[in-house]
């Protein structure tokens, strides 16, 4: 086993990283750094996107020598199929949990299940009055049920446009028609991707990136924006509160249960099972003084944005987490979640627990979570957690540090209320220039950077040039580590953005949720654009992924580029072996939708990439710079 030849200090920015990264090479256990290195150097035609594998006639690598692939592909053609199909993987996962959520959401309606609610009615009938549907004088599940149709129907093969369409600026949608972008069925357009990418289809690389927009703008106002609206329906909508982040929210005298992956559908039952006095006392009876539930990664971010349950860390902190020899186990559902923790758990006594039949982990144990049976198995789990307390050696547990208070919960609804009810204040400070621009920092970990140093440097960058920053996903925590998700931090901040968020309580960085809430972001742009009567891409506003690594983070990047949004990238996808692609992605796609891709790996270049745009759009808009 070859082991990384970085320091921890060169691996990651946090203290409690490197403790975890010590204790691991004592431990005799791999981490994924360790692993980056032994496939390092990675491949050229991989890296750039020229390598298909679509079809038997191939595989085929495009290069000097060879420009054309069997069939005659060349470089643009291959770049775009292969980008096209990884940006299908994202829209998929994305689109395939809020299938989840209204599958749930459609159970609750037809009384099929007794576990699971609606916690907040009122943001059900808004929305289905938004939508169209009959609410007066109905009963409530009756409603609910032609919502949950209604959200169906944004996934299969509609002629006509996904549901919430209505939510963009009308000069945008115009856009998209006239494109031939305007997203249909989520299913129906990720589907077409597919069909397009299969050999001798769709063989021209620019149509095949109009389809890329068109296939995530499905992922971004459909299948996101419903998981996102479900879930608050269900669950509750997000409103502020406190919290509590780093690997020191693990307890030494208690059971520790982490839940990782993304849907709120699992982890909300396992909440309610922890809290229940039977299962506390039984623990008591094991000798733990109680049962603490954490997070990670985007299931952390939905428990602490709607329960203030704190969250253990990141994507690079879920095999460090485990290394504490802490937990007792791992409950996950799907996305982001690394194989190599069911290893790093054999290692200690924690046991991964997966819980849907689409994402096993050779090794894990499965508890199926069905809607008619969610409390019955969080139970379960819970109890299987106790049992493996006894397992714990309390001489191999290291815990570090202490956790960082941080403020969550921050909704559009959240948002609004902290405004006053309107957006007009916000708008106001951005006209006066108060708040010059607002930036949504969201995404990933990725063991190519340091970890979270980039995510934390261009945060606290943004935010010292009266930018307010929005975070969600995985970037949360590092802000959140950073100390940025307390209303104390603008101290941090330029002048004009300390004065309105001390004003209003808040922090400069806005926590506004998980990956598929980075909808929430989309709806917040809308707003703002048809308040003032503009387009979203008219507007000072930009959106960064600094660390990414995932499908979902790149296909999030490029809904927020097809809707208007600037979106920097750490590093680009894989499709720098096309000049077409590339050169679409970095600058042609500004003048279709009047937004582009930025690249700068260092945080503090970045910060003046993004802040050149916001300058140039403020202009745009009459205003100071
Ligand atoms: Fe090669 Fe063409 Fe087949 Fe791709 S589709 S593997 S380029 S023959
Ligand atoms: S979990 S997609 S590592 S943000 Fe949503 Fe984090 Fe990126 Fe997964």
């Amino acid at each position: 086993m070859a082991k990384t030849t970085k320091t921890v200090e060169e691996m990651s920015i946090w203290e409690d990283a490197h403790q975890m990264l010590r204790k691991a090479e004592r431990d005799g256990i791999e981490t994924a750094w360790d692993r980056l290195e032994q496939q390092t150097p990675h491949c050229k035609f991989g890296e750039s996107g020229v390598c298909c594998r679509i079809c038997t006639m191939g595989p085929c690598r495009i290069s000097k020598k060879a420009p054309l692939g069997v069939c005659g592909a060349d470089a643009d053609v291959i770049v775009a199929r292969n980008f096209g199909r990884f940006l299908a993987g994202g829209a998929a996962g994305h689109s395939d949990h809020g299938r989840d959520c209204i599958e749930a959401f459609h159970a609750v309606a037809h009384g099929k299940t007794k576990d699971y609610h609606i916690q907040d009615s009122k943001k059900m009938l808004r929305i289905a009055e938004e939508l169209g549907i009959a609410t007066e004088n109905r009963e409530l599940l009756d409603v609910a049920k032609d919502l949950a149709d209604k959200f169906f129907d944004s996934f299969g093969s509609k002629h006509e446009e996904v549901c919430f369409i209505n939510r963009v600026p009308e000069k945008q949608q115009e856009n998209w028609k006239n494109l031939g972008i305007m997203p249909r069925g989520v299913d129906r357009e990720i589907t077409e991707m597919m069909h397009r990418t299969h050999m001798g289809c769709d063989n021209d690389a620019s149509n095949t990136m109009l389809q890329a927009a068109r296939m995530c703008l499905g992922d971004g106002w459909a299948g996101s924006m419903i998981a996102t609206e479900v879930s608050d329906i269900l669950f509750g909508t997000p409103s502020p509160r406190k919290a509590q982040v780093n690997l020191g929210v693990l307890k030494k005298d208690q059971v520790n249960i982490l839940v990782h992956g993304h849907n709120p559908i699992v982890s909300e039952k396992i909440l309610e099972a922890v809290n229940e006095q039977e299962l506390i006392d039984l623990a008591k009876t094991k000798g733990a003084k109680g049962i603490n539930l954490a997070g990670l990664c985007c299931t952390g971010n939905e428990l602490m944005m709607r329960q203030g349950i704190p969250m253990a860390g990141n994507h690079l902190m879920t095999e460090l987490a485990i290394i504490t020899g802490a937990v007792e186990i791992i409950v996950v559902d799907y996305q982001c979640i690394m194989p190599s923790l069911v290893q790093v758990g054999n290692c200690y006594h924690t046991k991964m627990i997966t819980t849907a039949d689409k994402a096993k982990f050779t090794g894990a144990e499965h508890v199926k979570f069905e809607m008619h049976n969610g409390m019955e198995q969080a139970r379960k789990v819970v109890r299987m957690a106790i049992e493996r307390y006894g397992m714990r050696n309390q001489d191999r547990v290291e815990i570090p540090g202490e956790p960082v208070d941080i403020m969550t919960g921050f909704s559009n609804e959240a948002l609004l209320d902290a405004l006053g009810g309107s957006l007009t204040p916000l708008i106001d400070a951005i006209k006066a220039g108060k708040i010059r621009g607002v930036v949504g920092i969201v995404g990933c970990n990725n063991p190519k950077y340091k970890h979270d140093y980039c995510n934390v440097n261009l945060t606290r960058e943004l935010i010292k040039k009266d930018i307010l920053v929005i975070v969600t996903g995985c970037v949360t925590t590092a802000a959140g580590k950073a100390g940025l998700l307390v209303p104390e931090s603008i101290e941090q901040a330029g002048p004009g953005l300390r004065e309105i968020c001390g004003s209003l309580g808040i922090p400069p960085v806005i926590h506004m949720g998980s990956c598929v809430d980075n909808a929430r972001i989309l709806q917040l742009a809308a707003l703002l654009a048809n308040e003032i009567g503009v387009a979203i891409s008219d507007l000072p506003l930009a959106a960064s992924s600094p660390e990414w690594y995932s499908e979902k983070a790149a296909t999030i990047g490029t809904y927020a580029v097809a809707s208007g949004i600037y979106t920097h990238l750490g590093h680009p996808p894989n499709i720098t072996g096309s000049p077409i692609v590339t050169n679409l992605a970095l600058s042609g796609l500004d003048d279709l939708v009047g937004a582009c891709f930025g690249i700068e790996p260092d945080p503090f270049k970045a910060a003046e990439l993004i802040n050149e745009r916001i300058k140039a759009k403020r202009k745009g808009l009459g205003l100071e710079e």
